[in-house]
């Protein structure tokens, strides 16, 4: 089975928004094999946004991500990897469809809630950075 992961970031964590987007995702019948609490180092939060490290925004993101609490989820199930980037939705949450998390709950593209793995290849590298003992 296919697994991904999730990241609910600070912002909807610290708005109370982790239980309405845990239960999307289990409503779509994915399933949570491994969640935690984390305050997350800059070595984390580096290495798992290494890809926009040259990013003008990079210092930002981390800063962000590092700033508070988040909830770091591995969710199972056939296709994860497509089915939880639909359901979160576009990076810019004014181009999210309506229905989508970022749609939904979102407006600013530095605080757009959640975090999904944009391939199998990503899954497999962030789910080794968050869950080493998976
Ligand atoms: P996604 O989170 O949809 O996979 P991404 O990997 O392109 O998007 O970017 C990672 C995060 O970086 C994104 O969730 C929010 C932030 N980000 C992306 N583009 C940005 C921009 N133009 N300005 C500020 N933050 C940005
Ligand atoms: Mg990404």
């Amino acid at each position: 089975m296919d697994r991904t992961l999730i990241l609910v970031k600070p912002d909807a964590f610290a708005r109370g928004l982790t239980g309405e987007i845990l239960a999307r995702f289990e409503r779509k019948g994915l399933k949570i094999v491994a969640l935690k609490l984390v305050q997350t180092s800059r070595e984390t939060a580096e290495t798992h946004y290494a890809e926009h490290k040259e990013r003008p925004f990079f210092g930002e993101l981390v800063d962000f991500i590092t700033s508070a609490p988040l909830v770091a989820a591995v969710l199972e199930g056939q296709d994860v990897v497509k089915g939880s980037r639909q359901l979160i939705g576009a990076t810019n949450p004014l181009e999210a469809a309506t229905g989508s998390i970022r749609g939904d709950f979102a407006i600013e593209v530095g605080q757009n809630l959640v975090h999904g793995s944009d391939s199998p290849e990503s899954s497999a590298r962030e789910i080794g950075i968050w869950f080493p003992e998976l």
